[in-house]
């Protein structure tokens, strides 16, 4: 036989409808344990225990407090349900918690039911056929429509065979909800075990967890390490989405956790104080809900308070639906995509609850088309579109994995969809290829015409350089110009892929624009002649390099350039470090010392100095320079001619 997956069923129904009782006919355990439990017939808390069905499958089995007092709870239990039995006595008929939990049930997005009709032991069959009726009138249009329902008595025992044979077949046509791609499990209790420690449970909502991982509390941001993990008594080495698991923590740095504590994979959930959805108000509600209204979020296992903000309306008629932002008193655990319940702040009514559209949005201003024509967008749940929003949102740089983490989406899927968008051309994606990095066309547009409009200034400041920007600098100008700080691997690939366009180009460890060339003004020429008429107008009293930067007017580089192509072209020659002569004089000075030398057979520095009419501080370079050619030597105050004369 192989082994089913693990499928989690939850009870739902009025007070003493017979919930606690049908678990214990089904599993042999009685749940009401709590001495107050057992004293006033009342269940309080969360009971959890499992049973095996005929055919094998394992179902875990979460029984809910029926009473109006305990919603709280029962909505801590009914997170994470695969399919619940949803009782209404025979004798009793549809009640108010029976309405209230359907509602919930259907808000939380449960898909699969079985109707059992309790104690028909108590009543005579017409009653119960009318109870049927009201039943069936009142899951109209919900996932329960077309149920199995079914009529058992756990007095006499009636009806439980064909109960049993419908959950076997439930549990083995159910297929798993798409679960998300990280760990993540709500606590729903939390306790001390003499030897072990902390030990807390759960339904994992998605991903998997393994002894020796390493876990995220949040929103508190403790961490833990899972020592061991139990499912349903039996130590295993993983428990996978849809699975009730006990987990054996080791808390680091005196984390505590607690019911309502998220526990997931690090790093992957930010907690956040705001969240956008679309809020459906109940039918049953009993009044309008106005903006700004203080609540009772509650999310998984968590209740949090916060503030309603209405996007496109000053109230919401009961049985309707609107857009909301809420804002949340204390941070919340949420991921895009979950289910959320209100409830009003006195927690006597269930107000109504929808889907997290968006977990990390911007705060919104009211009545803005734009805004809710993105939240209509999200409703509508293309991958694609939502991904749009998240790049256009960030406003830049946007790292595909964390999309994916954010959404709670696989990685491969978010990939697909950047794909799409990129070829549609309403993202870019940069480099590296194993993470990219996403941007919106819009940013994308906004940043490179920014960056251009900053290296077009300064070409225009300095036409003369062919050299732009430093990256560090481009980076820190134009993340300013934009008002964000730019990640430095997604700028630099926005750089290179600017450059493999054409539209930039690396000069000397700079960027420029690519259309920019060096261009000098007119004036610029006259300097530039200017510094050549320096060497060739006084040709034995040149300028000394550091000094005709200063004074030349134009930038030192422009003035490099000008020195560097002379020497190459070979109008001027390297005399000293200091000096570069005229070639012309130069060759004269050495005609003129080597017909002297001939002549007299040596020459003095004074001697020379006269015969070329330059002082000391010119003649001696330039002797030494015929020296190191070779040309001279010297001979105690004497020049001689040497091996090169
Ligand atoms: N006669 C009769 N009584 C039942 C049946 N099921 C439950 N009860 C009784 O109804 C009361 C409430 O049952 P309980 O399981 O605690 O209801 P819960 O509040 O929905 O969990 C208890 O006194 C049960 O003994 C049934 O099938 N027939
Ligand atoms: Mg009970």
């Amino acid at each position: 036989m192989t082994v089913a997956p693990t499928l989690v069923m939850g009870t739902a129904g009025h007070v003493d409808h017979g919930k606690t009782t049908l678990v214990k006919t089904l599993t042999g355990v009685d749940l009401d344990t709590l001495p107050e439990e057992k004293e006033r017939g009342l269940t309080i808390n969360l009971g959890f225990t499992s049973f095996t069905t005929p055919s094998g499958h394992r179902v875990a089995v979460v029984d809910v407090p029926g009473h109006r007092r305990f919603i709280k709870t029962m909505l801590a239990g009914a997170h994470g349900l695969d399919f619940v039995l949803f009782l209404v006595a025979a004798d009793d008929s549809v009640m108010p918690q029976t309405r209230e939990h359907l509602e919930i049930l259907k808000l939380l997005g449960v898909q699969h039911g079985i109707i059992v009709i309790t104690k028909i032991d108590l009543v005579e069959p017409d009653l119960r056929e009318l109870v049927e009726a009201e039943v069936a009138e009142l899951v109209e249009g919900s996932f329960l429509e077309n149920a199995p329902l079914i009529g058992v008595s756990s007095t006499t025992g009636a009806g439980i065979p064909e109960l049993t044979a419908a959950i076997d077949q439930m549990a083995g046509s159910i297929r798993p909800r798409e679960r998300g791609a990280f760990f993540r499990m709500y606590v729903d209790r939390s306790f001390n075990v003499a030897g072990a420690g902390t030990v807390v449970t759960g339904t994992v909502l998605a991903g998997a967890v393994s002894a020796g991982d390493e876990v995220e509390l949040l929103p508190g941001g403790g961490s833990a390490r899972v020592r061991k993990l139990q499912r349903h008594g039996e130590d295993v080495d993983r428990a996978r989405a849809g699975q009730r698991a006990a987990v054996n923590l080791k808390l680091v740095d005196k984390a505590a956790v607690e019911r309502g504590d998220l526990l997931a994979a690090p790093g992957m959930v930010k907690p956040t104080y705001m969240v956008d959805a679309k809020l459906e108000v109940l039918a049953g509600y009993n009044k309008p809900l106005d903006h700004w209204t203080r609540v009772r979020f509650y999310l998984g296992t968590r209740e949090t308070f916060g503030r309603v903000a209405l996007l496109d309306r000053n109230e919401v008629q009961p049985g309707d639906n609107a857009f909301v932002q809420l804002r949340l008193e204390a941070p919340a655990p949420a991921v895009t995509g979950d289910s959320f319940i209100l409830r009003d702040f006195s927690a006597s009514w269930t107000i109504g609850g929808g889907r997290i559209l968006d977990a990390h949005p911007t705060k919104h201003k009211r009545h803005r088309n734009l805004v809710v024509g993105d939240l209509e967008r999200r409703e509508a749940g293309y991958l694609e579109e939502i991904v749009e929003l998240e790049v256009k949102k960030v406003g830049y740089f946007l790292a595909r994995n964390d999309i994916a983490a954010d959404l709670d989406a696989p990685l491969d899927r978010i990939g697909q969809a950047a794909t799409a968008l990129a070829s549609a051309g309403s993202i870019i994606t940069l480099a590296p290829k194993k993470s990219p990095w996403l941007i919106h066309r819009e940013g994308w547009e906004r940043l490179t015409g920014r960056l251009s409009d900053l290296l077009a200034a300064h070409h225009r400041d300095l036409p003369q350089l062919a050299t732009g920007l430093s990256e560090q600098e481009l980076r820190e100008r134009v993340g300013r110009a934009c008002g964000s700080a730019f990640p430095t691997e997604a700028f630099h690939s926005a750089l290179e892929r600017l450059a493999g366009e054409g539209r930039l180009r690396e000069v000397e460890g700079t960027w420029a624009l690519a259309t920019h060339e060096a261009a000098l003004g007119e004036a610029d020429f006259a300097k530039l002649d200017t510094v050549r008429a320096r060497y060739t107008d006084n040709p034995y009293t040149p300028p000394e390099t550091d000094e005709i930067y200063k004074t030349s007017g134009l930038p030192q580089k422009v003035v490099k350039d000008l020195l560097e192509k002379m020497l190459a072209e070979g109008a001027l020659v390297r005399v000293s470090r200091e000096f570069l002569f005229d070639r012309a004089a130069i060759e004269a000075a050495r005609e003129k010392l080597l017909a002297f030398i001939k002549e007299k057979g040596g020459i003095t520095v004074s001697e020379f100095r006269e015969l070329i009419g330059a002082s000391r501080k010119y003649a001696l370079p330039i002797l030494t320079y015929f020296d190191g050619l070779g040309v001279t030597v010297r001979d105690g105050d004497l020049r001689r001619p040497g091996p090169k004369a």
